[in-house]
């Protein structure tokens, strides 16, 4: 389900908050912070649509506060859009140049305030859908390849931080260019959607991740998660694909299964002790995201050679 539309407004004099508020009344949700630090907190948890920023405040001024959040990743594509008395237009610039999408001068005139967060949510708005379908696969729903390597290389990146266990599967369904020839495309791709959703139900936790990797071929990232843990997941795929029951005539096991390929990275794993001699300098580590991909591979070949529906690491 959508999330509801949600603004925040910062301001340290609570009466500019209620003008502005009614302003923008039934354009969205309305959260407000009346001073910078919580207002940076707030935006991080609830990642508002756009912030309306007043930019002189005790403490933290809203011109520091936009440059937080310019400079955080989980933020710096909310809007903002400064308010404040403060026109001249070396303060505009200045603003403006910190990454603020509009200034507002007070006193508000609230139609114009209206009218111009309602011309930014929209682009914003519309920036997320394309966010969204530019990481979704269009025929699974699921994750797509770009989506699939950015959340490899961040969790790559967050194991030599922290030098946790973190697991990929890659799975193939088995015998389908065959399904194609017997069963017709359209028919073939029905296959494709049904067993993602199974990925995608079987991809439990919300920071694991299920992904169309290419083809008939998809991965589930699996942070925080030891050889152990992915073996119990691919073997719940396994069997939830062979549960679907779909007919599948011209494969030996009768039905449509999967074969899938572990790679942990984990105390038992070799890369793991290479981890921690590198660990003084981790950028030196030679094993990297790339070759948890290729050995996930190797893997997934072995189990195809082992006769398919089945699991190696
Ligand atoms: P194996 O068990 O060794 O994996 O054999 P396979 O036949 O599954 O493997 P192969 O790589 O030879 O064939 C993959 C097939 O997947 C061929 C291709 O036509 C089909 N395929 C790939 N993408 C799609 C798609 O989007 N829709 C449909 N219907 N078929 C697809
Ligand atoms: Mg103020
Ligand atoms: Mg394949
Ligand atoms: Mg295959």
């Amino acid at each position: 389900m959508e999330r509801a539309t949600t603004i925040l407004i910062v301001d340290d004099d609570v009466s500019a908050v209620r003008a502005v508020s009614k302003a923008i009344s039934g354009l969205g949700q309305v959260l407000f912070a009346t001073q910078g630090d919580a207002a940076v907190e707030l935006a991080r948890q609830q990642q508002p649509d756009l912030i309306l920023l007043d930019a002189q405040m005790p403490g933290i001024s809203g011109f520091e506060v936009c440059r937080i959040l310019k400079g955080d990743p989980s933020t710096s594509n909310i809007p903002v859009i400064f308010v404040t008395a403060h026109t001249e237009a070396s303060m505009e610039e200045e603003g403006l140049e910190l990454g603020a999408v509009d200034f507002i001068g007070k006193p508000i005139r609230p139609a114009i305030v209206a009218a111009r967060v309602k011309t930014h949510l929209h682009l914003k708005l519309a920036m997320d859908r394309l966010n969204r379908q530019a990481q979704t696969d269009g025929m699974t729903g699921l994750a797509n390849r770009r989506a699939l390597d950015q959340s490899i290389e961040r969790e790559w990146q967050s194991v030599l931080r922290t030098q946790r266990a973190f697991s990929l599967l890659l799975l193939d369904i088995d015998f389908f260019k065959r399904y194609n020839d017997h069963y017709g495309h359209l028919m073939g791709d029905e296959c494709l959607s049904a067993v993602a959703r199974v990925l995608a139900r079987c991809a439990e936790r919300p920071m694991d991740l299920a992904a169309r990797y290419g083809g008939e071929e998809f991965a589930i990232v699996l942070p925080e998660t030891t050889r152990d843990g992915a073996c119990r997941v691919a073997d719940k795929v396994i069997e939830n694909v062979r549960a679907l029951n779909i007919a599948h005539a011209t494969s030996e096991l009768g039905v449509v299964t999967v074969s899938v390929g572990v790679a942990s990275f984990d105390a038992q794993s070799a890369g793991w002790s290479l981890l921690n001699q590198a660990s003084a300098n981790p950028s030196e580590l030679l094993f990297s995201a790339a070759q948890l991909l290729s050995v996930a591979d190797k893997a997934l070949y072995a189990a195809k050679q082992s006769g398919r529906n089945s699991s190696r690491f």
